[in-house]
């Protein structure tokens, strides 16, 4: 692609094709072909590929902006600087061991290290990492440069003091951040705000500067409740710090994925800016990771560039624009192009980028923002004031149903609109999304009547502006982030459980996450967590049957599967759950064991429409499980019956012995007899004969 702005890829913006009007900012970039010596020698697909760092110096330097900044030469990183943070014998590994093995030895120590790969050059690769960091942040800390992006490779964030992990060797925003406070104690950086955007936790920085003040980070990353990588409780909101550093760490755990612009902007607002206010940092670090992006394969959010550069520009005003970003994550090479032109762009002072926060933010995201300001609230005052939980009425007919709750969400676009419009001077460059309780404050004169923000008789005056909005806020509803998504939450369908779902407090924890009596793990829920709106018992000749040996719910023992192949002599009893069809997309993907949402539904409106005809459909669900059959039983009142089994050539191997048939365990057993007896057509007796027989009877 040509630098003349040609390129389909390229963002629209003033200033990246033409030199800007204003004098550029002096920014300061690296990058260095060597760091791509570092590479996947057996899995030529891994993400954590030379050609992230490569796609993005392209776009950087097609529009234009390469020229504008001051490119600089990667530098080694000295031991000693490592040492800050890794331990003598890290700093052996990646040293020597890697360099000095056979490339079957380094595969055989790799191995021994969670996500992790070593190539001949990862050794040359890591210390240009670490040190182009170290390089752009003591020119920045200087003023040389006002701010500068280091393209850099392998990433850092998860690397431990004594173990690279998560495709990262050493960690090099940590390693920048303490040679800036302990060698360069000259350059009067005593603060440092750390911004780990990544949509991994960054569990090796959080931990080197878990109980020091000087080091304010700050992660938002999806934690899925523990199960989403690096896995575990270390990222979870309550983890603010130790000692002098209790405080100093902030973590806003993402309880599920499709986070995008508008769930990053809320807590921007409700938490990162007031607390870097309140902290004023000498100067700003992002751990920039973009795998939180749009399309990105290994995050499931929707960042767009316009977000980050959004999010990039919230921070320009601290410590004197001195920000110094460092890539972590990312993984879609046009994602990760395009975001980072976004942010260069901002650093050099263009206008922004054209775009707009689409949606609302999650009801989960309003949680979590509640979450994380009540844990700090006591260390940063200025977050104290509570985030009231339910403010405004149902939303509005045209505002309903969506799939951003409408706690908080229906008031944020309200309360953007009203900051954009009813201000007076020009509108601000992005909306600023308030909490309803703050909210009441932008529309002042209008009474709130307790302390909490919680209306009680000033609603009505409240619901009158926010009525009186509907017309502005039309524009901002219609844009959506997921037109598949936003129709599937309008369409019903009949969920029919034939296993242990036929127990409802089962079946909610795929809608509402969590888990219940015997289950071996939670399960993270839906997108939409409201109840299903009806349920039905009814029989089908069909044959239900256990088999396999193990599943991730229950341990060892079968699993309940439907013979749909119509047989009158059979009858399997099934309760049906009048739900979305989105929530069906997230229960089917919670079935075949994926803790991800992915934002392409995998049983969409067309295959709805094809199944009628078709009977099965045999969907693709990330990690396939062993329910990806979905079976058409029919219409019920006029809406469609799915329920999803095995596929028929597994029914094959049932029936000739290749797939064992097994009894479930106990505790599986146990839910399912509770949940046929929750339908009062079987005594529990009943229940239990019709189990035995289900695993007895041969098929
Ligand atoms: C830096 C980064 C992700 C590791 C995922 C391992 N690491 N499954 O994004
Ligand atoms: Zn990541």
């Amino acid at each position: 692609m040509e630098s003349s702005g040609g390129s389909e890829t390229s963002l629209s913006r003033r200033g990246c094709d033409n030199a800007p009007t204003r004098k550029d900012r002096r920014v300061g970039l690296i990058y260095d072909e060597r760091m791509c010596g570092h590479y996947a020698t057996e899995d030529g697909d891994h993400p954590e590929c030379p050609d992230r760092i490569r796609a993005i110096w392209k776009s950087l330097e097609s529009c234009g902006f390469a020229k504008r900044c001051v490119v600089l030469d990667a530098k080694n990183a000295e031991d000693n600087h490592i040492a800050l943070v890794h331990s003598r014998n890290h700093i052996n590994l990646i040293k020597n061991t890697i360099s000095k093995s056979t490339q079957s030895g380094r595969r055989r120590i790799a191995s021994s290290y969670n996500s992790i790969y070593f190539s001949k050059g990862s050794s040359e690769a890591a210390y240009l990492a670490a040190g182009s960091v170290i390089e752009v942040a003591e020119k920045v800390a200087e003023g040389q440069l006002d701010s500068s992006f280091a393209i850099v490779r392998p990433p850092g964030h998860h690397a431990e003091v004594d173990e690279p992990m998560g495709f990262c060797l050493y960690n090099n925003v940590a390693i920048a951040a303490s040679f800036l406070l302990n060698e360069r104690k000259d350059l009067g950086i005593n603060k440092i705000l750390i911004v780990d955007w990544d949509v991994h936790h960054g569990n090796g920085t959080q931990k080197m500067f878990y109980s020091d003040p000087r080091v304010l980070f700050f992660s938002v990353h999806r934690h899925d409740f523990g199960t989403f990588y690096p896995t575990g409780d270390n990222g979870s909101y309550i983890m603010i710090g130790e000692g002098p550093g209790v405080g100093y760490n902030i973590n806003v755990p993402w309880e599920n994925g499709r986070c995008g612009d508008v769930d990053y902007l809320a807590v921007w607002d409700h938490i990162l800016i007031p607390i870097a206010k309140e902290f004023n940092p000498d100067i700003i670090l992002i751990s920039a990771g973009f795998d939180a992006a749009i399309r990105d394969p290994l995050g499931g959010c929707r960042v767009t560039p316009y977000g980050y550069s959004i999010m990039l520009e919230k921070l320009m005003p601290f410590a004197r624009g001195k920000i110094v970003m460092a890539l972590e994550g990312g993984y879609n090479l046009d994602s990760i192009a395009n975001s980072v032109q976004a942010c260069v762009g901002v650093l050099l002072g263009d206008s922004p980028i054209a775009g707009s926060p689409q949606s609302y933010p999650f009801e989960s995201t309003w949680r979590v923002i509640h979450q994380v300001r009540q844990e700090l609230r006591a260390h940063w005052p200025i977050i104290a004031s509570k985030l009231p939980n339910k403010v405004f009425s149902k939303p509005s007919p045209q505002m309903d149903a969506s799939e951003r709750g409408f706690v908080g969400p229906h008031s944020a676009a309200a309360e953007s609109v009203a900051r954009t419009r009813i201000r007076p001077g020009p509108p601000p460059l992005a909306p600023v999304l308030l909490a309803p309780s703050e909210a009441t404050a932008v529309l002042h004169q209008i009474p709130s009547s307790d302390s909490d923000g919680e209306p009680e008789n000033g609603t009505a005056t409240i619901l009158d502006v926010v009525q009186t909005l509907e017309d502005i806020i039309k524009p901002f509803s219609s844009l959506k982030v997921d037109e598949d998504s936003q129709e599937l939450q309008k369409v019903y369908i009949w969920y029919a459980a034939f296993g242990s779902n036929m127990s409802m407090a089962r079946f909610l924890c795929y809608i509402e996450g969590g888990q219940t009596e015997g289950m071996k793990r939670p399960c993270v829920g839906s997108m939409d967590r409201s109840k299903p709106v009806e349920i039905m018992w009814k029989t089908y000749p069909h044959r239900l049957f256990f088999g396999r040996d193990y599943t991730s719910t229950w341990g060892p023992g079968g699993v309940a599967f439907l013979h749909p192949e119509s047989n009158s002599n059979e009858k399997a009893y099934l309760c049906l759950y009048k739900i979305t069809l989105e929530q069906f997309n997230d229960v089917l993907l919670q079935e075949n064991g994926s803790s991800h949402h992915s934002s392409h539904p995998t049983f969409d409106m067309t295959a709805l429409d094809r199944i009628k005809s078709e009977t099965s459909i045999s969907v693709e669900t990330p990690k396939r499980g062993w329910y990806h059959n979905v079976v058409y039983l029919g219409l019920e009142k006029d809406i469609p019956v799915l329920t999803m089994t095995c596929s028929l050539s597994d029914i094959e191997s049932f029936k000739s012995g290749t797939l064992p048939i097994k009894p479930p365990c106990k505790e599986y057993g146990n839910t399912l007899i509770k949940g046929l007896a929750e339908g009062k057509h079987l005594s529990e007796e009943e229940a239990s004969a019709y189990i035995e027989e289900a695993y007895t009877k041969p098929l």
